[in-house]
């Protein structure tokens, strides 16, 4: 088998192609290829050697699907050394994204240019790891300790001109990348510019108390991770002793990351996220419709937040409201969003002016003629949904893909009241829809495989991550979130507070206890969906009788100023003794023997909820494999991506 890594002369330049699809990744065919190209052109007539990706990026890392299998030589580390000590300058040119690995390479080169659109990163920290060839000794030694600790915690990859400005680029390449490597390798030949190795330059003077502040920031940011703090360790050994003793600690403690269980779980879930994009039984090559021009029916919580991710993505949107009055709350909550994200720096003026011009407003579904796409946000309401998908089938020209972002409804009685099922599909955004990344796309049992292919093509263009989910009532996260919910109750019945079981599950990883979360999502939303069913449809009294006596005292969650807590001006949860109160007189009420209960039955009963729930939506088919029913977890219920999702939790828990 031919090596993934080729090596010609270009004159007085050795030019080393990688070429390793789809992303160059640092397979050991790729180590070797590069191990034995840096060791022929010791010997031939070159005087620089210049190190370079076919294809879309330069090397984005080691090759994550090597890891947890027994490591085959040359190590990285290794293969790093040999290229740095090479005896002829090597310049490593950079496009697309030089990530961990890769970006590791480049920094053992002894120059390094990009074009203006390469990133650069070392995110090895999202999968529970840290640089594990040199990243943390290397990095400071350019840029410095903080610029080094900035870009190694936070694994956010950043411009060129950006890598430039701290000293982790030296040129950036106008044009054809190989062509301006190969003349600037010529120059550097020919002015006989130094072998600049940065293992021998020392770290630029810093603070010594800025390892500690390092660490006391990251115990807030990270909490209970390892390898953050393992990196301030990395950096600050190789910054006050040697780089030797550096790499060595470096060594150690990779190899402590990449056996921990908190690496597997990231490990999991960034596979799973992309194999949670592939469709069972799905073509690979299924022809995507074209999408230019969406409408959104309803400009509320959700329809503003849907609106916005389409617009920041590029595309036309037209929102509908009821009237002018409504249209203008609804512009009105986007124009604020928009502001915001200015003010808290992630946005540009120009970028927001430019998205929100994207966005028209309209009360008049006649402009929906020619979208492509139509993205219904109006109340739960199922006959209301039923109302407006008929209108638009009569509106929207033909091939139009007609979605619902409905929580509960049947997305297949929606599409029955039309005459085109087939084009009828669920997008079942979170809130808030311009922030959160997953979207549950349901598929209806007439849903047609290109309708379908087009909105999992669309998902990732605007910056979701989709998990496909069948119909059933609250597909694959809200459906999961009953039984959880549920569960809470009866403990906070049996004599746990609100205060304890949050406590305990973010404590063990949960962004938010489940008692808050529903304060946040408002109680009253449930209670109004109740009312609406039997006694026998509502299910065991335990498991809604707090919440039903909350809402009644007008205690609707932080939107009213109180619920399981109550709640300061800056929406602080503060535990309130009259709900323990109320708790005690329901529990009374209902017969339930109170007692002490631990935080860890607190965990141990409410994953199990999650992961039960899970399996019967596994067994029906609602989801397609345990690893999406972890990416909707993760990515839309805060569980933490350290444990891998629910179900990669309980398997590995046995
Ligand atoms: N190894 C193996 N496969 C990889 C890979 C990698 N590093 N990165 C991506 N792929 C696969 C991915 O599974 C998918 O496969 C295809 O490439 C396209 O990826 C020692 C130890 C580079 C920004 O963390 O961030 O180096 O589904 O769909 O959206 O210190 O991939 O097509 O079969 O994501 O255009 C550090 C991880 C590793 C970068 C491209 N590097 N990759 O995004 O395409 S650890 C990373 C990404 C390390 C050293 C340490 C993204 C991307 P398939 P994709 P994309
Ligand atoms: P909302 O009450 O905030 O907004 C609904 C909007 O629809 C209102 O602005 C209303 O004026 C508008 N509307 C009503 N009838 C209309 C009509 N005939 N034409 C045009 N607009 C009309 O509701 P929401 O929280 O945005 O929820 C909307 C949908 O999204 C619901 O189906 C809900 O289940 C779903 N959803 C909500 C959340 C959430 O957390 N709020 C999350 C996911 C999905």
């Amino acid at each position: 088998m031919s090596s993934p890594v080729s090596y010609e002369l270009e004159g007085n330049i050795g030019v080393i192609t990688v070429d390793n699809p789809p992303v160059n990744a640092l397979s050991q065919p790729v180590r070797q290829g590069l191990l034995d190209a840096v060791t022929a052109a010791q010997a031939d007539g070159s005087e620089a050697l210049v190190i370079l990706c076919a294809g879309r990026t330069f090397i984005a890392g080691a090759d994550i699907t090597e890891f947890g299998k027994p490591l085959k030589s040359p190590w990285l580390p290794e293969l790093l050394a040999a290229i740095e000590a090479s005896e002829k300058r090597v310049i490593a040119a950079i496009h697309g994204t030089a990530l961990g690995g890769g970006f590791e390479t480049a920094l053992s080169a002894h120059y390094r240019c990009a074009v203006a659109t390469a990133k650069i990163g070392l995110p090895e920290i999202k999968l529970g790891l840290l640089p594990g060839a040199g990243g943390t000794q290397r990095t400071p030694r350019l840029a410095g300790v903080q610029a080094a600790l900035e870009l190694i915690t936070s694994g956010t990859p950043i411009a060129a001109e950006e890598g430039q400005a701290i000293g982790l680029i030296d040129r950036i390449i106008e044009g054809d990348l190989r062509e301006g490597a190969i003349a600037w390798a010529r120059d550097l030949a020919a002015s006989d510019a130094p072998v600049r190795r940065s293992s021998e330059q020392p770290v630029p003077e810093f603070d010594p108390g800025i390892f500690d502040a390092w660490r006391a920031e990251l115990a807030k940011r990270a909490r209970g991770q390892i390898a953050p703090e393992h990196i301030v360790t990395c950096v600050e050994v190789g910054a006050t002793t040697s780089f030797a003793e550096g790499m060595a600690k470096e060594r150690e403690l990779f190899m402590e990351c990449m056996d921990s269980p908190q690496s597997a779980g990231m490990r999991h879930i960034f596979f799973a996220e992309r194999t949670a994009a592939k469709v069972e039984g799905l073509a690979k090559d299924t022809p995507q419709r074209t999408i230019a021009k969406v409408g959104i029916i309803g400009g509320g919580t959700m329809g503003g937040g849907i609106a916005m991710s389409f617009a920041n993505a590029g595309f036309d949107v037209t929102l509908i409201e009821v009237d002018d009055e409504a249209l203008k709350r609804g512009l009105g909550i986007i124009e604020r969003n928009y502001a915001g994200s200015v003010k808290r720096g992630k946005l540009s003026e120009s970028d927001a002016a430019g998205h929100r011009a994207r966005i028209a407003g309209s009360t008049d579904y006649a402009s929906l003629a020619d979208v492509d796409l139509v993205v219904e946000a109006v109340f739960e309401d199922p006959e209301l949904k039923k109302t407006i998908f008929k209108k638009l089938d009569d509106t929207c020209k033909t091939g139009a893909i007609l979605a619902t972002n409905t929580s509960y409804q049947d997305v297949d009685a929606i599409a029955a009241v039309t005459g085109r099922p087939q084009d009828v599909i669920g997008m079942h955004f979170f809130s808030p829809a311009h922030i959160m990344k997953l979207l549950e796309v349901v598929r209806g049992a007439k849903t047609a495989d290109d309708v379908l292919s087009t909105v999992m093509g669309l998902a990732k263009k605007i910056g979701k991550v989709p998990v496909v989910s069948g119909v059933c009532y609250g597909f694959i996260g809200n459906r999961m979130l009953k039984p959880y919910g549920e569960t809470a109750q009866l403990m906070l019945l049996e004599g746990a507070s609100p205060e304890q079981i949050d406590n305990a599950m973010e404590a063990w990883g949960m962004a938010m206890g489940p008692l808050r979360v529903f304060d946040l999502a408002g109680l009253d939303v449930g209670y109004k969906a109740r009312q609406a069913l039997s006694d026998a449809e509502k299910g065991d009294p335990k498991s809604y009788r707090v919440p039903d006596l909350l809402v009644e005292l007008g205690r609707m969650g932080q939107k009213s100023g109180a619920g399981f807590y109550s709640y300061d001006e800056n929406r602080r949860a503060i535990p309130d003794p009259a709900v323990d109160k109320l708790i005690e007189i329901a529990a009374e009420d209902l017969g339930v023997e109170r007692r002490t209960i631990t935080d860890e039955e607190i965990v141990d009963r409410l994953i199990s909820a999650l992961v039960n729930e899970g399996r019967k939506i596994l067994d029906e088919g609602i989801a397609q494999r345990s690893s999406d029913i972890d990416v909707v977890y993760v990515y839309g219920y805060g569980f933490p991506a350290s444990r891998g999702g629910p179900m990669f939790y309980a398997d590995n828990k046995g």
